[in-house]
Parts: structure tokens; C-alpha cells; sequence
């Protein structure tokens, strides 16, 4: 039965799954992971912009992502996206700029290439709600047609905050419009804080989908509407990559937390191939 089928797949290395896409960009993410060992993404939410690129300096071997909102820092200009893409070529990580796009496409294609922030000149990884539908995807796709470097996107199939309004439907008409536009979307935002709920969205979707999960902590219990899960409970359910923040940029010590995801999150992982 398929469902069963793309949990098996699921279980495979990243390596092996890496075979099963065409996409660029989800190859190079499949490989890079295995290449550091790490299937951990730091959600820098620091507004700050000296602490925030001293806090992805100091965590920048531990991960293989770094998500931003670009739009919280104080003090943006286009010298920190220098700094940031210096730091992703040093210490091979990719940019996620959690944007959210949720408009018509002739409004996220702007969105997404103009304004003071040009995400598709720097982040490899924008995200996207399938909501407005696929015309949202159309839109962004004609801004990085000639983009030199691999460009993807990923759906929010789920969200891990509560009494958000998207069922089971929803999901599947999500990863219905991921499966038409492969060459751009290469995954999911999945429910990192809900290994059931999880679970149902790595059984749906191919096992060439990656699959991020936000809403991962082992400390705290989550206010304003977040929840969490751990590493663990979220990789055994399907999770391809665990995003953390505050659980690291609000720890007293950053790097030391950064190392213990990193180690539970991989742990897991290897765990879920054997
Ligand atoms: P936290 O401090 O680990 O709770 O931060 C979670 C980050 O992930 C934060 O930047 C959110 O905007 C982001 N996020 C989320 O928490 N839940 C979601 O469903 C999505 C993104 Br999509």
C-alpha cells in the first residue's frame, strides 16, 4: 500500500533518498546532510543584527540551514546578506527565509525579488502557504528562472501552532500541488510538535519530499500558541529536518545547545534507517 510505502522509503539514508528526486536543491540538502552529519535548522529569531550573525557564526558547523525573518532584524541592510552568504559558503550551510507567501502570484513574485530585501538573490529555501493556490507557485517560480544558484520552496502542509485551521483535506491538496511543481518544491512544513499528526503527512508524501518541522524543544512547553515535541519523537515520526530557536538562541549557552540537538536529531535519524 503506498501510504506504508512512503514510510518505508522515508526510513532510507538521505543519501538513498537523494536518488529518488531530480531536484537540485533538495539533492544538495539530501547530501549536505549526510556530508555533516547534522539535520538540524537554526531559527535565528534574534533582532539584533551583530547578535544574530555572531549567534549563526558560533552555531554554523552544527547546522545545515539557517531559517531567517528578515524582517525582525532592527537594523537590515543589504552588507548583513553579504555577511550571512559568507557564512553559508564557509561553513556549507543553506538560507531559509521563512516568508510565509500567501498573496496572488503577480504579488509574491514581487515580493520575492523586490523591496529592500530581494530574498530570491539569497535564500536558497523560501516557504509558502498553498491556501492562495497554485498561481502562488507560478508567481514565485518566474522569479528564479535565471538564478545562477538552486532555488526551492516548501509548502506549509501543517503548522505546529495551536488551533490552526488546516485538516487532513487541506494537507492533501498541499502535497497535490508539491507533486505538479517538483522542480520547485522540494518539501513541507510539517508539525514538528505533533508526532501523530507528523506521521499522517510523512505517510502522504513521497519519500523525495523533505519534510521541516518547527515547534522542537526539550525544555520548554511552549506559550503564545507554539507547541513542541522533542528530536526524537519528531524524526521517528517522519521529520527530515528539525528547525529549533529558541531552545538554542535562548540558551546561556548557544553552542553547547546547538551540539545537543545536533547529536539527538542525528541519533534519531540514524536510529530510523536501521
Ligand atoms: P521556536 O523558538 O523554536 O519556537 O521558533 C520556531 C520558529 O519556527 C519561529 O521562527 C517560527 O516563526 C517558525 N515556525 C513555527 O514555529 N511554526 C510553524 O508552523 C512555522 C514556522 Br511554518
Amino acid at each position: 500500500m503506498v501510504l506504508s510505502e512512503n514510510l518505508e522509503k522515508r526510513r532510507l539514508s538521505y543519501n538513498e533518498r537523494a536518488k529518488l528526486t531530480s531536484n537540485k536543491l533538495a539533492i544538495r540538502l539530501f547530501n549536505l546532510m549526510e556530508e555533516k552529519q547534522s539535520n538540524l535548522a537554526l531559527a535565528n529569531d534574534i533582532t539584533d543584527t551583530k547578535k544574530f550573525l555572531e549567534l549563526t557564526e558560533k552555531v554554523a558547523d552544527e547546522i545545515i540551514v539557517l531559517k531567517t525573518h528578515i524582517d525582525i532584524l532592527e537594523d537590515f541592510n543589504m552588507d548583513i546578506i553579504n555577511k550571512i552568504e559568507e557564512l553559508a559558503n564557509k561553513h556549507k550551510f543553506l538560507i531559509f527565509e521563512d516568508r510565509k507567501f500567501a498573496d496572488i502570484g503577480n504579488t509574491v513574485k514581487l515580493q520575492y525579488s523586490s523591496g529592500i530585501y530581494k530574498i530570491s538573490k539569497w535564500a536558497h529555501i523560501v516557504n509558502a502557504h498553498s491556501l492562495v493556490g497554485d498561481g502562488l507557485i507560478e508567481g514565485l517560480k518566474e522569479c528564479i528562472k535565471d538564478s545562477e544558484d538552486s532555488r526551492g520552496c516548501l509548502l506549509l502542509a501543517q503548522m505546529s501552532s495551536s488551533n490552526n485551521l488546516i485538516d487532513k483535506k487541506y494537507t492533501l491538496r498541499t502535497i497535490e500541488f508539491a507533486e505538479k511543481y517538483q522542480d520547485f518544491v522540494i518539501g513541507f512544513i510539517g508539525n514538528g510538535s505533533n508526532p501523530k499528526e507528523l506521521k499522517k503527512l510523512a505517510s502522504l508524501a513521497k519519500p523525495n519530499f523533505l519534510i521541516f518541522t518547527p515547534g522542537i524543544n526539550i525544555s520548554d512547553t511552549g506559550k503564545l500558541g507554539q507547541n513542541y515535541a522533542t528530536p526524537q519523537k519528531a524524526i521517528k515520526s517522519g521529520s527530515d529536518i528539525i528547525i529549533v530557536g529558541s531552545g538554542i538562541y535562548k540558551s546561556e549557552d548557544p553552542l553547547k545547545s546547538a551540539k545537543e540537538y545536533r547529536k539527538l536529531g542525528w541519533k534519531a535519524y540514524i536510529k530510523r534507517t536501521k
